[in-house]
C-alpha cells in the first residue's frame, strides 16, 4: 500500500498541501524529507513522538528523513500555538539542549543504514551566518507583511502582543526549507497542525526563488493532527507535569504507567498513532477490547511497545517488574534503582542509618499519629515491612530492613505506602 494511504488510515495525517501530486512524487522518487524539533528544553517528551515516528514511517517506506534540530530558530522562538511571548533562552543553554535532543532524536532514527540512512541538521549551521543585510533584502522581500499578518501564529497574538523577533520567524523556518530544498533535494516538511503556516511559508519561498522560467519548483507540506483525549484534557500531561522522553527526568516505570492508564476510548486511537503495529493486528487488539475490557490488553500492547522503543527491552522489562511488585505487594526482589522509579510519588521520610524501634519510626514518619496509635496498628497486623507483615511490637528497624542499604518500604493497611530512605 502507499504510504500516504496508510498514513491516512491510521489517522495521522491532518492536512496535505497537493495529495495527488505529493503521492506520485512519493511514488517516483527516493524522497528527502524533514520535521524540525527547537531545543526550547533539555529533553524532547512524547508531544514530539507522532513528528519523529512520522519520519521514521517515510524511512520505512523507503525515504531519506531528516531531523532538523533548530539550534538557530530556538535562539528566536516560534509563536505558533503559543499565547505569550517565549522566555529567551541564552546561546550556552540552546547549545547544550541541542545536544541532548539529537541523541534522542539518533536513538529512534537510525542515523546510519544505507542509502536512506537518516541525517541530522542544525540550523544554527546556517541561519547564524546570515548577515541582516542578506535577510532583509533577499529573504524579506518575499514575505508581503499581509501574508504574514494573516498567518494564524501572528492573526492569534496581534491583540495580545508580538514582538517582530517572533513576528519573524516564519522566514527562518522558510530559509531552512529552501536551504534543504536546495543542498539536499529535500522536497518534503512534516510538523505537527501548529506548524501549517509556518511550513506553507516555506514552500512559497521555495517556490518564488527556485522557479524556472518554464518549470514551477514545488515542494510539499504535511501536518500530523494533533493528539486529543476522550476526557477532554491535554494530551501528555500527567500530575507530575510533561511525559519526558530522558528517563531521568521520566522514568521508564512512570513512562510505562502512562500508557497502561490510556483511557479505553483512546487506546485504540493511540496504537494507529504510536505504533509500528500492522493494521490487521490492532484490529485484534480492538476485538480484545470489546470482548474482555478488563484484561487491558491493548493498553498492556501499548505501554510494552512505547517502553521497548524509546527506553529498550531491559527498561521495558524493569518496568514491569516493579508493576507486578507493586501489583503483588512482594517487593522483596527490587533493587535501589526499581525502589526509586516504584515509589517516586509516595511520602518519604529521610533517616539516617541508625537502629531505630519500629514504633518510633512509624510516629517520627507521621505514619501513626501517635506511639498508641503505632502499637494498635502493628498489633493488629496493618503494618509491613518491605511487603512482610510484622507484628512484632519490639522490632527494631536495622541493617537487614534496608535495601541495597538505602530503602526501607512500610505499608500501613492495604495499600498505603511510605518511603524511609537512609543516608
Ligand atoms: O526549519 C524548522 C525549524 C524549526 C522547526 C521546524 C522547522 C521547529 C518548529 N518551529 C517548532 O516549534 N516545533 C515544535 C517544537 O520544536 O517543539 C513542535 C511542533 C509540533 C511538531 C513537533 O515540533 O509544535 O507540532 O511539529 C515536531
Amino acid at each position: 500500500m502507499d504510504i500516504l494511504q496508510d498514513l491516512k488510515q491510521r489517522g495521522l495525517v491532518q492536512q496535505i498541501t497537493d495529495e495527488q501530486g505529493l503521492t506520485k512524487h512519493l511514488e517516483e522518487n527516493l524522497v528527502t524529507l524533514y520535521a524540525g524539533f527547537d531545543p526550547t528544553a533539555d529533553s524532547l517528551h512524547i508531544g514530539h513522538l507522532v513528528p519523529m515516528l512520522m519520519l521514521k514511517r517515510f524511512q520505512l517506506a523507503g525515504h531519506r528523513p531528516i531531523a532538523l534540530i533548530g539550534g538557530g530558530t530556538g535562539m528566536i522562538g516560534d509563536p505558533s500555538g503559543r499565547s505569550s511571548e517565549r522566555q529567551l533562552n541564552d546561546l550556552e543553554t540552546v547549545q547544550g539542549f541541542s545536544e541532548k535532543i539529537k541523541q534522542q532524536l539518533a536513538s529512534i532514527l537510525n542515523f546510519d543504514n544505507g542509502e536512506n540512512a537518516a541525517a541530522a541538521r542544525n540550523n544554527y549551521e546556517w541561519l547564524s551566518k546570515m548577515t541582516v543585510i542578506d535577510f532583509l533584502r533577499d529573504t524579506g522581500k518575499h514575505f508581503g507583511i499581509n501574508y504574514m499578518l494573516a498567518k494564524d501564529s501572528v492573526e492569534s497574538r496581534l491583540e495580545n502582543g508580538i514582538s517582530y523577533t517572533e513576528f519573524s520567524y516564519m522566514i527562518l523556518q522558510s530559509v531552512d526549507f529552501l536551504n534543504l530544498y536546495e543542498k539536499e533535494n529535500c522536497t518534503l516538511q512534516l510538523g505537527g497542525s501548529d506548524q501549517w503556516g509556518n511550513i506553507t511559508a516555506g514552500m512559497e519561498l521555495i517556490r518564488r526563488t527556485k522557479s524556472g522560467e518554464s518549470e514551477e519548483a514545488k515542494a510539499f507540506g504535511l501536518t500530523v493532527p494533533l493528539i486529543t483525549k476522550s476526557d477532554g484534557t491535554k494530551f501528555g500531561k500527567t500530575a507530575g507535569g510533561a511525559v519526558w522522553l530522558d528517563p531521568l527526568k521520566t522514568s521508564p516505570y512512570e513512562f510505562y504507567q502512562f500508557w497502561i492508564n490510556t483511557d479505553d476510548r483512546d487506546v485504540i486511537r493511540f496504537l494507529n498513532y504510536f505504533t509500528f503495529l500492522e493494521l490487521n493486528e490492532i484490529d485484534e487488539l480492538e476485538k480484545q477490547l470489546e470482548s474482555a475490557p478488563e484484561k487491558r490488553v491493548p493498553h498492556l500492547r501499548l505501554a510494552e511497545e512505547m517502553t521497548k522503543m524509546v527506553h529498550g527491552e531491559a527498561a521495558l522489562a524493569q518496568a514491569k517488574k516493579i508493576t507486578e511488585a507493586l501489583f503483588s505487594g512482594d517487593l522483596k526482589d527490587l533493587n535501589g534503582s526499581e525502589i526509586e522509579q516504584g515509589f517516586k510519588d509516595v511520602p518519604t521520610v529521610t533517616f539516617t542509618r541508625e537502629d531505630k524501634p519500629l514504633v518510633d519510626l512509624l510516629v517520627e514518619a507521621k505514619i501513626a499519629s501517635s506511639k498508641r496509635q503505632a502499637r494498635e496498628d502493628i498489633q493488629n497486623g496493618a503494618v509491613y515491612i518491605n511487603g512482610e507483615r510484622q507484628q512484632d511490637l519490639a522490632h527494631v528497624v536495622g541493617a537487614e530492613d534496608r535495601i541495597d542499604d538505602k530503602f526501607t518500604i512500610i505499608r500501613r493497611g492495604k495499600k498505603k505506602y511510605f518511603l524511609m530512605r537512609f543516608e
